[in-house]
């Protein structure tokens, strides 16, 4: 396998998602799962292992009522190890400091343009035309109450702006609806893909479009930052992972596509003027389904690609806290843009609850600095309810840690203040039905200053907490001891005496 640096630490950063595998299975937090039903107990398998303190990652084979070896992939990020891994950055980092590392990274990352290569594993096995049948793949029924299969959540839709000829390459959910038809659901019209598509059809026109699924985790992260219009998700991914990707024209439509990926579908959008078929309901990632079925664009597939014993890269929304990414992203944006508008002596930010609390851990410098910061971090929290601030003792990835400084640190009636009218969006259950209707999709953020306040703070009463310095200390000294060390001795002498 070829490998290349992707960060300054030197970790080895994979080829492709197989290549991400072994070393997740290196790292012992792989587990082979045979015989699980799609429909269903896939994804309920996926939930209760995210819900254990391991958090392994999954690989389902010998999937009830598929070939052998059509596989899928899961849990795959869900850890801050993993995540880090992803990124090319050393999983053994304390989570908050790899977040640190990211956020510094990407401020000054370099983009990468795809290159063109001859040969791309996903064409071994090629189906066109009539030939094309979907249920061959294990798209599963995730949630009890979802409207059908879908492929894997985690895929990678890929289009050609027809104007400035870019590519962009997002994550939107795919639905299977037929054996040759899928829908493609855009949150909102200000997606690039929605922007994209519309262009082809204003001009009467499909849009052509391919769906990379088992995509390597360095575009399935890309397929998920922010990115300006007119910036290729293709090239941050070689960003993150130090040289550009690799690329084959799609013998269909034409649009680069990934020679190392999995499963590729290509096709056409067909204007939404034309056709759409009902889609979803779909469990979200804030543990509720958010809407009934509704109309939603269709893809009529020509095409489908897969490697020899493919993998589906299967990202479920699920209940909080679980979550695709066990390093939260959207936390670094944050921190780097706080850092940007001169908020200085930011020592953390962090998301809990599915990105939806975001905690700013902050060393005071004068009177109004928590507020500050707490302003710009409830600006930019999507759907985030809450924002809290805390001050660099307290480990704001540790979400007991954020509690216990609210609870003895926050003053309610000084040191709470309300949002109105902010950034959430259709998916927010507590936003009512008839609201979403006419278009209201904003809802209220409260700020939680969970410091001691500033006037007073160095006369506040002291913690008896030990410093983490010193909790380093008794750990290389005791951590034996503490762990079971002593337990294990006593074993030993009760083996002797026996
Ligand atoms: C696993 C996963 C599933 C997602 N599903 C959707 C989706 O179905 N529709 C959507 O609009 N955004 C979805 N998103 C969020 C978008 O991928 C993300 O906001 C991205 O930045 C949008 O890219 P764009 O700016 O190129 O449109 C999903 C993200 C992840 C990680
Ligand atoms: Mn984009």
């Amino acid at each position: 396998m070829e490998v290349r640096g992707g960060s300054k630490a030197g970790i080895v950063i994979y080829k492709d998602l197989r290549g991400f595998i072994k070393q997740v299975d290196e790292l012992g937090a792989l587990r082979r799962i045979n015989g699980a039903d799609p429909k269903f107990e896939l994804g309920g398998i996926t939930e209760v292992a995210a819900g254990t303190i391991e958090c392994p990652a999954l690989l389902f084979d010998r999937i009830k009522g598929y070939e052998k070896g059509f596989r899928v992939l899961t849990n795959a990020t869900t850890t801050p190890q993993r995540a880090a891994l992803a990124l090319g950055i050393d999983p053994a980092l304390a989570p908050l400091d790899a977040l640190k590392a990211w956020m510094q990274r990407r401020q000054s990352l370099t983009t990468h343009k795809p290159i063109e290569v001859d040969k791309a594993p996903f064409l071994e096995n090629s189906a066109r035309g009539r030939k094309v049948d979907l249920r061959k793949l294990p798209a599963p029924y995730w949630h009890r109450k979802d409207g059908g299969p879908f492929i894997g959540s985690g895929s990678v839709v890929i289009m050609r702006d027809p104007d400035g000829g870019w590519i962009n390459a997002s994550i939107y959910r795919i639905q299977v609806q037929d054996k040759d038809k899928v829908t493609i659901q855009f949150d909102h019209p200000g997606r690039h893909g929605a922007i994209i598509a519309r262009k082809y059809w204003e001009k009467g026109k499909s849009c052509p479009v391919a769906v990379v699924n088992g995509e390597d985790p360095a575009l399935f992260i890309a397929g998920f930052e922010y990115l300006p219009d007119g910036q290729s998700e293709y090239d941050f991914a070689g960003a993150i992972k130090g040289g550009p990707m690799e690329m084959i024209k799609g013998p269909v439509t034409g649009l680069p596509l990934p020679a190392f990926a999995e499963i590729i579908l290509e096709g056409e959008l067909l204007p939404a003027s034309k056709l759409t078929l009902p889609e979803g309901p779909f469990g979200e990632f804030t543990g509720y389904y958010a809407a009934d079925a509704r109309p939603c664009p269709v893809m009529q597939v020509s095409a489908i690609h897969h490697r020899n014993d493919p993998i589906l890269l299967g990202s479920p929304p699920m209940k909080p806290p679980r979550f695709h990414f066990g390093l939260p992203f959207r936390a670094a944006s944050i921190w780097s843009q706080l850092e940007q508008s001169g908020v200085t002596d930011v020592v953390g930010v962090w998301q809990h609850i599915a990105q939806l609390m975001t905690v700013v851990a902050i060393r005071q410098r004068y009177s109004g600095h928590a507020k500050r910061a707490a302003l710009i971090a409830a600006a930019q929290s999507y759907m985030g309810r809450l924002v809290v601030v805390v001050d660099d003792d307290v480990d704001p990835s540790n979400l007991a840690d954020v509690m216990w400084a609210v609870t003895t640190r926050c003053e309610p009636s000084e040191q709470i203040d309300i949002v109105r009218n902010a950034w959430s969006s259709a998916l927010d259950p507590r936003i009512p039905d008839e609201d979403k209707r006419a278009g209201i999709t904003s809802h209220s953020k409260a700020i939680i200053e969970a410091v001691r306040p500033f006037g007073w703070k160095d006369k506040y009463p002291p913690t008896s907490a030990l410093t983490a310095d010193e909790a380093r200390e008794i750990e290389k000294k005791w951590s034996g001891a503490i762990r079971g060390g002593a337990a294990r001795a006593k074993i030993r002498t009760a083996r002797k005496r026996g």
